[in-house]
């Protein structure tokens, strides 16, 4: 039986064809006792998790060397097993968050969250039965860092379910602030995968599989709090947003953000199109491997669909699901979610020998490890893709989401996927961007982290950033970033009233910073966009910019800009008007908003950018209607 099976992975490799982009490689740190979580720190930092030594480390960049900011075997004795054959649970210790303060230029914002977060594996309890492996128990903890050490550990949440098997763990923070009820519920929170505990196969055959138990952790992705809400006990931890929260006693189910997860061992926050989604991805069982988009309260099949809800495991077991039917569960569940792409499938007619073929390497899954996401105007055609580590495969998938978050676009090379960094170790467990978007890091289980550098062409002129704003009566100042190459001739100014019809308003030959003013804006709307043309005639695009020019509306000016303290709006307007601000950071989280009305005549208006992260944002001033009057990059120094 092997013979088909093996073909048909051959064949559906063989869909998956190799990189074209060129990287030069060089080994960070060997000798790790298998790395597991690699998070890109500050001052060019790779914290690491060593999952049977229980060790959290600082790894520097440039010379490999490493700190050990805690030895949890040596800190924490209810870790009551060795790192010996037949004790060590899957995983150990597993998952690692910073603070997004931590990554502040400024010491006091670092210093009010100085918060790493760690999750894992600590307690050993019961083995029942020769069949069934022991029960463990893992928990999320939260240290201060003071530079050197990780210290005052914080329990965020106990007695989350382990296992030998299927433990998943990874912990990431979201993007932004996320909104509550007051200011002590408005604060970044955490997710956190948890696996079915092999629920089904090996030594968990009879393990009951919780992953469709909304008031179990097992199979969940979980969402809690990064800091106390002021709620009472255990509740301090649990965001009152979520989708199964109720009030009171806090149970299992007030923690859980998804159900129907089998093993996410990846997930990664991303924004495709211009919208932030959460993607995992999932090893599923013997075919199937999913990238989901993670939405609160949605399930996600295990263990009565795999891959999609298209019937191939129909009669197939599954989990501990013996007679599974995928379509019948899909139209019974509304809150089924398809995954967005899965790596292989094998149709109905293949599974009887998929079955009856008991060498895992031969089935047609990549083990799928972890998962990061590309938002970076670098390497040419990467923007917003997808890059998935495989433990079986000794590779770096790219794909890439469609901007409505449904499913993958198709890449140059005219299928799906894209493989690279192959060839140096089996067995990645980590794949992770450097924010340069020009260096990648591969942790292998081998006990080395890679670096791989791009050593292409990146992307040639490009537009970063193009900000319109009203300086005086019927005046615009156009400023814009660009990135150019030896290609680069000059730039065009255009303007549009029906953002249609475009008409040549002057050029620019002179280098950055570069900048434009247009004297006769028109009353009503203008549309602005500006041409980069090549020596050659190439010619690329910036955004189209509206903005709306109504003379009795307002003359802003802001200053000082770099800015460290406040940020100080001039705002003149003939009569009494309503506007909104905001300031949103490079991700598009929204750093400051307020509405404020504007009296006849000269008004200022001053921001406090004290306390606010040094980086660049982008400042909206909208009239009532959302009408964008103004935009203004702003430096937080
Ligand atoms: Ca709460
Ligand atoms: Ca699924
Ligand atoms: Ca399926």
């Amino acid at each position: 039986m092997k013979t088909p099976i093996s073909l048909l992975f051959i064949f559906a490799a063989y869909n998956l064809s190799a990189q074209s982009e060129t990287f030069a490689k060089r080994t960070v740190i060997s000798g790790l006792n298998k790395a597991w979580e690699v998070v890109y720190g500050p001052n060019d930092s790779l914290w690491v998790t060593e999952n049977s030594a229980y060790l959290i480390s600082r790894v520097n960049v440039a010379n490999g060397s490493k700190t050990v900011l805690l030895d949890l075997r040596a800190t924490d004795g209810t870790i009551n097993f060795t790192s010996g054959s037949g004790q060590q649970p899957q995983g150990g210790l597993m998952g690692l968050a910073l603070h997004p303060n931590l990554y502040s230029a400024d010491p006091l914002v670092r210093a009010a969250k100085p918060w790493v977060y760690a999750a894992y594996v600590y307690n050993r309890g019961s083995c029942p039965g020769t069949n069934t492996s022991c029960i463990f128990t893992t928990k999320i903890v939260r240290y201060t860092y003071n530079g050197s050490t990780l210290s005052s550990p914080v329990i965020v949440l106990d007695n989350i379910p382990g296992s030998s098997d299927h433990n998943s763990g990874r912990l990431i923070i979201g993007p932004t602030i996320e909104a509550g009820s007051d200011a002590a519920h408005t604060q970044y929170r955490l997710y956190y995968t948890v696996g079915d505990m092999g629920a089904g196969q090996f030594l968990n055959t009879t393990r009951t599989e919780n992953a469709q138990a909304v008031n179990v952790m097992e199979g969940k992705v979980l969402r809690i709090n990064t800091d106390d809400d002021g709620d009472a006990g255990l509740d301090a931890w649990v965001p009152n947003d979520n989708p199964f929260y109720t009030a009171g006693t806090v149970t299992p189910s007030d923690y859980v953000y998804s159900i129907g997860h089998r093993n996410a061992q990846g997930l990664v926050w991303g924004t495709s199109g211009a919208t932030n989604r959460l993607f995992s991805s999932e090893q599923q069982d013997r075919s199937d491997d999913e990238i989901n988009v993670i939405e609160p309260g949605s399930n996600y099949g295990w263990d009565k669909v795999t891959g999609f809800c298209e019937g191939n495991v129909n009669g197939f077991k599954i989990g501990q699901t013996t007679n599974p039917n995928e379509q019948t569960f899909c139209s019974a569940t509304p809150t089924y979610k398809d995954p967005i792409f899965v790596t292989f499938t094998e149709p109905t007619a293949q599974m009887g020998a998929l079955y009856a073929e008991s060498d895992n390497s031969l089935w047609p899954t990549i083990a799928s490890s972890s998962i990061d996401f590309y938002k970076q105007n670098k390497i040419p055609g990467w923007n917003e893709s997808i890059l998935v580590s495989s433990l079986k495969q000794d590779k770096v998938y790219r794909i890439k989401p469609n901007s409505a978050g449904t499913g993958v676009l198709t890449l140059p090379n005219g299928t799906d996927t894209i493989s690279y960094f192959r060839g140096d170790g089996n067995r990645i467990r980590r794949i992770r961007i450097a924010p340069s978007g020009l260096k990648f890091y591969v942790a292998r289980d081998a006990g080395t982290i890679m670096e791989y550098s791009y050593t292409g062409v990146t992307l040639s002129s490009h537009f970063t950033d193009f900000r319109v704003r009203l300086t005086g009566t019927a005046i615009a100042e156009l400023t814009w970033d660009a990135v150019t190459d030896q290609y680069h001739d000059h730039f065009e100014i255009e303007r549009s009233t029906d953002g249609n019809n475009y008409y040549l308003l002057g050029r620019y030959d002179g280098q950055a910073p570069y900048k434009f003013i247009d004297g006769a804006v028109q009353p009503g709307n203008n549309y602005y966009r500006i041409k980069q043309i090549d020596k050659d005639g190439k010619i690329t695009y910036s955004q189209a910019v509206k903005i709306v020019y109504d003379p009795s509306k307002a003359i802003i000016t802001i200053y000082p800009n770099p800015v460290q303290d406040d940020l100080t709006m001039r705002v003149s307007v003939l009569k009494r008007s309503q506007m909104k601000i905001t300031l949103t950071d490079a991700e598009g989280k929204v750093v400051y908003k307020k509405q404020n009305t504007f009296e006849p005549g000269i008004n200022n208006l001053k921001i406090n950018m004290r306390s606010i992260t040094a980086q660049v944002y982008i400042l909206r001033i909208t009239d009532y209607d959302g009408e964008i009057i103004a935009t203004e990059k702003v430096i937080k120094l």
